[in-house]
């Protein structure tokens, strides 16, 4: 008789007759991760596989990048492009020309009555660089507007302000390779394995063979926090205090790398006097760590020799986001972990390609980390693309966050939207969605019809997706990766880059200059644009590209690979040379919970879902693991408001309602609920989002709520059903 496992039928692997593999590179997070999508005998794409020989992801892939290849052909893609008079009728489908040619007669009609910034543009972190840099040209070169900025105002807009305030320039330093050599990890507001897996579990690979002491900071209890030596459950908004305080322990106890510091760094005695008032007692009241562990933390750090320290939304997402950054790699600086193996400042980017926005969009300048500010970059660019310098502003226009206000006041009137869903992803949607009526003429273009952006459009482009078109994406470690083009877009849906090159054609300035047709054509302006600058791409190819799996730059010309690290040499972006060390008071300016609004709101995401779940919404397998809306709560707290785990809860704030399903869970305090921001029902109607003074980024993270429950469930699918009608 058969007993246990030999009962069992044995495990068969699906044959989906797969008859080619095509290389391309995950369109989800930052990670970067090598994927193989297999094709059928048809052509179509019917599974996925992580590349064994790539560098980032060494054949593993998180549940996303597994079942990516079924985003092509789901539910709510958009076919044809669409058009209506009004928001509120219904569209009608028509054919690519008429739809340019209204979007371009409506851009000029808006610019001549007026001003040319009265047209605005928003774009994201999830198209190829290649249609970044089009993009950008278009916006700045042709087009004319300077309000033309991305999602990456909402993501990492706090890390790139940080790293120019204190290195002279934007990029990461560090590389996954760190870990290999560190010896103290120190992680702020990121739940790595949840948000991107594959770095986590490179993280576990170093640790599995050398032991090293893990510290995260973050106010739930999250996966990475259960793995980790010490948790540090902060107070929310407050990690500025607990960073001056730790640079306190460490000047005070002498633990500093004082030739490092004269070497390299400005600004020591200003900062070492505001530090002065974050000793471990007065910082412990704001931010809620006990002293002991402060110094505790402070000590191990310093006394590491090589200590990195990573972050990502829990910083960013905060009104001193950008302090927050500079915080961080003061730390770094003081204790000379900057650019050495095992010692670096590395923030973890977010979306696919929020790197290579930063790198070549223009949104906040010009391509290739030049300035709209600096009349040589200017002149460099308007040769370049064979225009006038003065056609150029001379310096930047509004953040994200600043133009849907500026739409509010009437000073903006157009708007496109390319590849974001704000209606869902800002914070105080319902204020959002009476800027986006306002409007007199919203253009979508989005390779999902069903996005609720697309709700209040007058055009609405049908954009390819992923691996339907051809392209680079920077990850988190300044890896450019290729995505081949896998298989045709669907239905009439067309690649973002022949899009811009279509709407390009109908402007005057236009033809003044050349558009490459090709994404390979368009990388190799990049690799001009960027030779001997510090974002060099000189030696890359798209073909070393495939082989090497992605470089990292800068690789300059005749390099064979690129470099994993920045700053190698003490040498900073600041003309001098040196870094900043920066004095950063605390200012506590949130809004926190009172009588009757008497919970923190947290919010973030969960690894099955990915944003506002134009995507992951619709894959069955990776949807099924949290179809429905909902919180963490703390089981104490929901006690004594007679709420039951799976039952509903109702959760009020200054500026909206939401209701959620709960799960009981430790992971959150007990005057806090954590609810996933995927859901266009809960999170953002009910944000508050100030705004950080340098980086405009949201204060996503931290808001006032009050909870009831709700006992009929029916009544709760009503409201939620509402919700996403508005
Ligand atoms: N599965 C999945 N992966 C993703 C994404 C996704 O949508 N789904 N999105 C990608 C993108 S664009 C981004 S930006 C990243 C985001 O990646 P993460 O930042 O890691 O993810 P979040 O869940 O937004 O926030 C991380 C943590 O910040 C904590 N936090 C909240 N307030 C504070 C605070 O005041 N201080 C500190 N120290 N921590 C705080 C939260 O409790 C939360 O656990 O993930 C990327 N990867
Ligand atoms: N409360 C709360 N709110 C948050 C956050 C939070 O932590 N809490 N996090 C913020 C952060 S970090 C981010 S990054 C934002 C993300 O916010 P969004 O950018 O609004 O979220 P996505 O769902 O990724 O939107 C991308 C859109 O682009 C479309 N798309 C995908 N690929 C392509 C393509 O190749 N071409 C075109 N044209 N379209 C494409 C998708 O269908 C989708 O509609 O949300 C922010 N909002
Ligand atoms: S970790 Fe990120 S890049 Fe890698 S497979 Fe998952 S979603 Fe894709
Ligand atoms: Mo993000």
């Amino acid at each position: 008789m058969l007993f246990g496992r030999n009962q069992k039928n044995p495990i068969k692997i699906a044959d989906k007759g797969v008859v080619d593999w095509k290389y391309t590179t995950c369109g989800y997070c930052s990670t970067g991760c090598s994927i193989e999508v297999g094709l059928d005998d048809k052509g179509n794409a019917v599974a996925t596989r992580g590349v064994a020989s790539a560098d980032v992801n060494r054949g593993k892939l998180c549940l996303k990048g597994i079942f990516e290849h079924e985003l092509f052909n789901i539910p709510g893609r958009g076919d044809k492009p669409l058009m209506r008079e009004n928001y509120y009728d219904a569209f009608e489908q028509t054919n690519w020309d008429t739809a340019l040619d209204k979007v371009a007669d409506e851009i000029k009609r808006i610019q001549s009555e007026h001003g040319r910034d009265a047209f605005a543009i928003v774009s994201t972190g999830q198209i190829m660089t290649e249609e970044f840099y089009t993009l950008g040209k278009l916006a700045r070169g042709v087009i004319g507007t300077n309000n033309y900025d991305g999602n990456t105002t909402l993501c990492m807009a706090s890390a790139v302000s940080g790293y120019k305030r204190s290195f002279g320039s934007d990029g990461p330093p560090g590389c996954y390779d760190d870990f290999e050599h560190t010896e103290c990890l120190l992680a702020f507001g990121s739940n790595l394995p949840e948000q991107h897996p594959i770095i986590y579990w490179r993280l576990k690979q170093a640790l599995e063979k050398r032991k090293f002491p893990v510290i995260v900071v973050d106010p739930r209890v999250t996966m990475f926090a259960q793995m980790a030596d010490i948790h540090l459950p902060i107070t929310p908004g407050t990690d500025l205090a607990l960073l001056n305080s730790l640079a306190y322990v460490i000047l005070d106890e002498g633990l500093e790398d004082p030739e490092y510091i004269k070497a390299h760094t400005n600004g020591y005695d200003e900062f070492r006097e505001t530090v002065q008032h974050y000793d471990p007692v007065s910082a412990s009241k704001i931010c809620g760590i006990d002293e002991d562990t402060i110094r505790l933390v402070a000590r191990t750090y310093a006394k590491a020799g090589k200590a990195m320290s990573i972050w990502t939304m829990g910083i960013n997402q905060s009104t001193h986001g950008s302090d927050g950054v500079c915080a961080i790699n003061n730390l770094n600086l003081i204790t000379g972990n900057i650019g050495k193996p095992g010692g670096t400042s590395l923030s973890i980017t977010g979306q696919c390609n929020a790197m290579g926005t930063r790198e070549w969009s223009s949104c906040s300048g010009l391509p290739g980390y030049r300035a709209l500010e600096k009349e040589q970059d200017r002149e460099d660019i308007a040769k370049f693309w064979g225009i006038d310098p003065e056609f150029f502003p001379k310096k930047r226009g509004l953040f994200q966050t600043d133009i849907f206000p500026a739409i509010e006041t009437g000073q903006i009137k157009g708007l496109w939207i390319i590849a974001t869903n704000p209606m869902t992803s800002m914070s105080n949607t319902p204020r959002i969605r009476k800027i986006l009526e306002k409007l007199d003429f919203l253009v979508v273009q989005d390779a999902y019809q069903d996005c609720e952006s697309n709700q209040y459009a007058n055009v609405y482009f049908p954009a390819g997706v992923w691996a339907e078109k051809e392209g680079c994406f920077t990850n988190t470690e300044r890896r450019v990766n290729l995505i081949r083009n896998v298989i045709k877009p669907y239905g009439d849906s067309k690649p973002d880059l022949w899009i811009f090159n279509q709407m390009a054609k109908r402007f005057e300035q236009g033809k003044k200059i050349t558009f490459p047709e090709t994404a390979e054509g368009v990388f190799d302006e990049l690799r001009q644009l960027s030779k001997g600058r510090m974002l060099d791409y000189s030696g890359m190819s798209y073909e070393k590209l495939e082989t090497q799996k992605g470089l990292q730059w800068p690789c300059t010309e005749g390099d064979e690979t690129g470099s994993p690290r920045l700053y190698t040499d003490g040498k900073f972006q600041y003309p001098d040379g040196k870094a900043k060390l920066l004095a950063l008071p605390f200012i506590d300016n949130n809004e926190v919970p009172d009588d009757e609004y008497p919970f923190w709101m947290n919010s973030g995401r969960v690894v099955e879902h990915f944003h506002t779940r134009t995507r992951t919404g619709k894959v069955g397998n990776i949807n099924k693991f949290s179809p429905t809306p909902y919180m963490e709560m703390n089981p104490d707290s929901a006690k004594e408001l007679g709420i039951v785990h799976g039952g509903y809860a109702r959760l009020t704030s200054r500026r909206g309602d939401g209701v959620v399903m709960v799960q009981l869970t430790q992971r959150v305090p007990p005057n806090m609920v954590f609810i996933p921001f995927h859901f266009h029902e809960c999170a953002n109607r009910l944000s508050l989002g100030l705004l950080d003074p340098h980086s405009r980024q949201p204060a996503f993270k931290q808001c006032a709520v009050k909870i009831e429950a709700v006992i009929d469930q029916q009544a709760a699918a009503i409201r939620n059903k509402e919700a996403r009608a508005y």
